[in-house]
């Protein structure tokens, strides 16, 4: 055990040797960490041996004084190194102990996952994206608070219009001075803001969805102030209502993984396109089930973006046209997984999030179908 100690200054005489002699002997002796740190203190802490010899140098007599002085440095020197070549033998036999008592076993099965599920707003919003992005649109997004114009003017609804009656929308404190003269910023009533934003940002063709959290002053069991909606915007030169049929029925076939899921369009009236139509799909109302039955539900509104929405934008609507539509992404989730209630989904009862919950380690996959 001693091997590793340095050896003791030749020139150390007397106390000095014997102390020397004696520390060797302790560190030596100290089986752990513990022992090694009662022995450091026992010589080089406050009260330590050490210490107290430097503290009598001054008690020594003057014509001795400077040769203890340097003895007692040297042997402070000596000590100083014995002590650290101990800690670190006694610090390396203890990681040497810990390696060989916490061996890996690879073979182990994986610990049961504890935590951590996919919310069901969450998987749809990937769901979205997915089959949306294998369409060949970019996913856009955009600010939640906005001004009167994105959210209402550019998409030509002015003030005054019966359309903004619908919207509850929440207003919030008016900004800066200039506000008394400007309409109060709001929460977005809808995603079509930023739509708004990608059309003055960049040049068509665009083909672009926005899934995102929107605000309406509405709470019941089928409202919530907040809730989410995807929107989506193909602008280009010869864009027309075949495109926007074909382009729904196939998200909605892939969406809700029927094939044969039928869609039904009924020409309808939104201020930001023209011509409208509401979308139904076809289900059995007494069962709830999709796809069967010859009962129709409205699931999303759409149309052909309104020439004035484009001319908002700085887009030349002889040059270029295209559709528009929007959906409530809590509702199309309630519908494909047979969730009865709107509430569940903001509470963080984990129970429910258990039972409606996704598992993260198997992703939105488009080619086994979402
Ligand atoms: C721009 C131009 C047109 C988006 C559209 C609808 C029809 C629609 C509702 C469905 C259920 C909202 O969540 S919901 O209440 N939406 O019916 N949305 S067309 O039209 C746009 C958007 C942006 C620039």
């Amino acid at each position: 055990m001693t091997d590793d100690l340095p050896p003791a200054p030749n020139d150390l005489t007397g106390d000095l040797q014997a102390l020397k002699a004696e520390t060797d002997q302790a560190l030596a002796a100290a089986p752990d960490l513990r022992a090694w740190d009662a022995v450091r203190i026992a010589v080089l802490g406050r009260s330590g041996k050490l210490t107290m010899l430097l503290r009598d140098l001054g008690k020594t007599p003057p014509e001795q004084r400077r040769e203890r002085g340097a003895a007692l440095n040297r042997l402070k020197d000596a000590l100083t190194t014995a002590i650290d070549a101990r800690r670190a033998t006694l610090e390396d036999a203890a990681l040497d102990a810990r390696l060989a008592s916490e061996r890996i076993d690879p073979t182990l099965p994986p610990r049961p996952r504890e935590a951590g599920l996919i919310h069901p707003i969450a998987r749809t919003m990937e769901e979205i994206a997915a089959i949306f992005g294998a369409m060949g649109c970019t996913v856009s997004d955009g600010p939640d608070v906005e001004s009167d114009w994105y959210n209402f003017g550019a998409l030509n609804i002015p003030a005054h219009h019966p359309a903004r009656a619908d919207h509850d929308t929440f207003y919030l404190p008016p900004r800066g001075d200039a506000a008394a003269a400007n309409s109060p910023p709001v929460l977005r009533t809808h995603t079509s803001p930023v739509q708004i934003r990608t059309m003055l940002l960049q040049p068509p063709p665009i083909r672009t969805v926005v899934i995102g959290r929107t605000y309406r002053a509405d709470h019941d069991a089928t409202h919530s102030p907040m809730f989410h909606q995807c929107e989506g915007l193909v602008i280009d030169r010869d864009i027309t209502l075949g495109h926007l049929k074909g382009c729904l029925t196939d998200f909605l076939r892939a969406f809700f993984g029927l094939a044969d899921l039928p869609v039904r369009f009924r020409s309808s009236y939104f201020p930001f396109t023209e011509p409208s139509m509401e979308v139904d799909i076809g289900w059995d109302r007494r069962t709830g089930e999709l796809g069967k039955g010859g009962d129709w539900l409205e699931i999303l509104g759409s149309g052909m973006v309104h020439p004035r929405v484009l001319a908002n934008c700085g887009i030349d609507p002889r040059e270029w046209q295209g559709f528009a539509f929007g959906m409530g992404v809590e509702r199309i989730t309630m519908l494909k997984h047979g969730i009865p209630d709107l509430r569940p989904f903001y509470e963080s009862d984990i129970r429910w999030l258990r039972h409606y919950g996704f598992n993260p380690l198997a992703p939105t996959m488009l080619h086994e179908g979402v």
